[in-house]
């Protein structure tokens, strides 16, 4: 009796109305979180139907393109057909969206401790992580990173077929077979020719016959491959050479062994060469991270180049090419591994020198050669290639890049060789070898001087990378006036790359330069550079960069203070932890005052005009 009456007592009253407020609010959640999910579904399929209605649209008008070319237009002797159509393959497209799993859509794959040592013995013979490579689909998809006016480009609709040259030495099989993948995924099947994986004498068992092609002709049996296994180690330039001698397609494109071809690459690459077959294209190449397998933009572009040691560097994009961020733009100096070109002009050129050996150099002497015999090479922003930069080289290359640059030199460069010799004083001794060859095709195609290509084409390399390099305006000790014992030094730096003070020594460690890129320089690679804001900023190591900004420093010799010029802040010692520092100038300060071992009057006078 008494129980019944519980019931209707007002606390289980209070109680139950709590209970139905409860339920009440987890309904309502329960329904918004049902809608949105709903919603998403709906949306996710609006978006699909819109794909496909794309798709179809896109496939009448393709069909309708290539019944019915119109407008052949007549460019340099060459029928063209400039009926444009989109080259997208939206259909797969939507379907590589929807993949996931480990490195999917070009995403870090992380390891965990344990899998991080297996990870680690894969570096030793690749250079980069194979164990991370292995766990990834062959056919992963990466992240769409073109410019996104690129997805409306439109690309004539006849165009020529390639024969895509992998030429590969001991290559990782999954990078090895993830690059073709890439290229079968994403290439209009009708612009490949054939596939032609050039072995270059590998001795690892899964790079021989016949597991490569066995694997190509089960996985791709409507692909044409041909796996070309050399006798005896040629070398990256032997066996491109072998890989364009086999082709048959007109247009020859090189690739890397260890890349990635990005969404709808191919016809804006083919496209310059359909307009103009002297044309050769790069693709943009994007870094693939050798530890993680990280898909990204090395940047948003530049124009290659080289200093006169014959290293390769790369100059900014000028005004005219970022007003059109699709369009191609000239680029004096391929990087190396990724182009393409037309088999007919690549052989008018005479292919690669075949005195070139092994590696190197080879990337200038096609490029000068494209340049100063007619041609043209051009950067195609549209066209994207990742590429796996390895962390360090797991083989050698032997011993033929300075044979390989003086040959360059002594066919291609003219007067302007005398400056690598300048540098590289030893390169002027050494024999090119027979290059009679060379320099008769040079004369038969009535090749421009080196002089034209440098004033037309790389006109703004001397400017960064000068010639004849202006005198520093000083070297030597930094040596503090407020206490005479005291030298800016690198000895401490390993870790912090904290810059500091130390007794001095006339160690190399106190050598400095004030270079002519008016930043402080030790050992040409390191710069003081200052990164922080307040007044206390430490100076710290940095890559020289040669372009100023954070490294950018002025000596005034006559109140003799180093100018850290953006900050407007002057270099200064914290007396307590003998660190260097950035702080604000003060005539005063003797802590701010500094001694340059040697000062080069006349150099610093020219200060506003270098
Ligand atoms: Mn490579």
């Amino acid at each position: 009796m008494t129980l019944k009456l519980n019931v209707f007592k007002p606390r289980s009253y209070i109680r139950i109305v709590k209970v139905m407020i409860v339920i009440c609010v987890a309904v309502t959640v329960a329904y918004s979180f049902f809608n949105a999910l709903k919603k998403r579904s709906e949306d996710k399929q609006k978006e699909l139907d819109n794909y496909a209605e794309k798709i179809q649209l896109e496939k009448v008008k393709i069909q309708q393109a290539r019944e019915n070319p119109l407008g052949l237009s007549n460019n340099e002797g060459y029928k063209v057909d400039i009926t444009k159509i989109d080259w997208h393959d939206w259909e797969f497209i939507a379907k590589e969206q929807k993949r996931t799993g480990p490195g999917e859509q070009g995403k870090t794959v992380s390891l965990s401790s344990d899998e991080k040592s297996l990870s680690q013995k894969s570096y030793d013979s690749n250079g980069f992580s194979g164990f991370v490579s292995d766990k990834i689909d062959l056919d992963r998809a990466v992240k769409d990173i073109r410019h996104p006016l690129c997805h409306g480009q439109q690309y004539v609709a006849d165009l020529p077929g390639a024969s895509i040259i992998i030429p590969y030495f001991n290559e990782h099989w999954t990078t090895l077979m993830r690059t073709v993948h890439s290229v079968v995924n994403r290439s209009p099947p009708e612009l490949i020719v054939e596939i032609i994986l050039v072995d270059d004498a590998s001795t690892k068992e899964h790079c021989k016959e016949p597991v490569v092609e066995d694997y190509l002709k089960k996985q791709f049996p409507r692909v044409s491959t041909n796996v070309i296994h050399l006798e005896g180690r040629e070398g990256l330039i032997g066996a491109r050479l072998a890989g364009a001698r086999a082709a048959k397609g007109q247009v020859l494109l090189f690739l890397d062994s260890h890349t990635e071809a990005n969404i709808n690459w191919l016809p804006p690459l083919l496209e310059p060469i359909a307009i103009n077959p002297k044309t050769a294209v790069c693709p943009f190449i994007d870094v693939i991270a050798h530890d993680t397998f990280e898909y990204r933009a090395q940047d948003e572009g530049a124009r290659g180049a080289f200093d006169w040691e014959m290293y390769y560097k790369r100059l900014p994009l000028l005004p005219k090419d970022l007003e059109n961020p699709t369009k191609p733009f000239d680029n004096p100096v391929m990087a190396g591994g990724l182009f393409a070109i037309s088999a007919a002009f690549f052989w008018e050129l005479g292919g690669y020198d075949k005195g070139l050996q092994i590696w190197g150099g080879e990337q200038y002497e096609l490029s000068f050669k494209i340049w100063q015999c007619g041609g043209r090479l051009v950067d195609a922003p549209c066209s994207r290639v990742g590429h796996v930069y390895r962390k360090f080289a797991p083989f050698s290359f032997g011993g033929s890049l300075g044979k390989n640059y003086k040959r360059v030199a002594v066919v291609w460069m003219d007067e302007y060789a005398e400056y690598i010799y300048k540098r590289k004083p030893s390169y002027r001794h050494i024999d090119p070898g027979d290059i009679s060859e060379q320099t008769a095709l040079r004369n038969k195609l009535q090749c421009k001087p080196f002089k034209w290509f440098m004033e037309n084409v790389a006109f703004d390399l001397p400017k960064k990378y000068p010639p004849v390099e202006p005198p520093n305006f000083g070297d030597g000790f930094i040596k503090s006036l407020m206490d005479s014992n005291m030298c800016a030094d690198a000895t401490d730096t390993a870790f912090t790359k904290r810059l500091g003070v130390g007794q001095c020594s006339n160690s190399r460690t106190q050598k400095f330069k004030l270079s002519w890129h008016k930043d402080i320089r030790y050992s040409e690679t390191s710069c003081f550079d200052v990164s922080l804001g307040g007044n206390e900023a430490p100076i710290n190591f940095y890559q020289c960069h040669g372009g100023q900004g954070n490294q950018l420093w002025r000596y005034e010799k006559d109140n003799q203070q180093l100018r850290h010029v953006n900050s407007n802040r002057c270099l200064d010692i914290n007396t307590t932890d003998k660190k260097l520092y950035a702080s604000s100038c003060q005539l005063s300060k003797l802590s701010q005052k500094w001694e340059i071992q040697h000062l080069d009057e006349n150099a610093m006078e020219t200060w506003e005009t270098v």
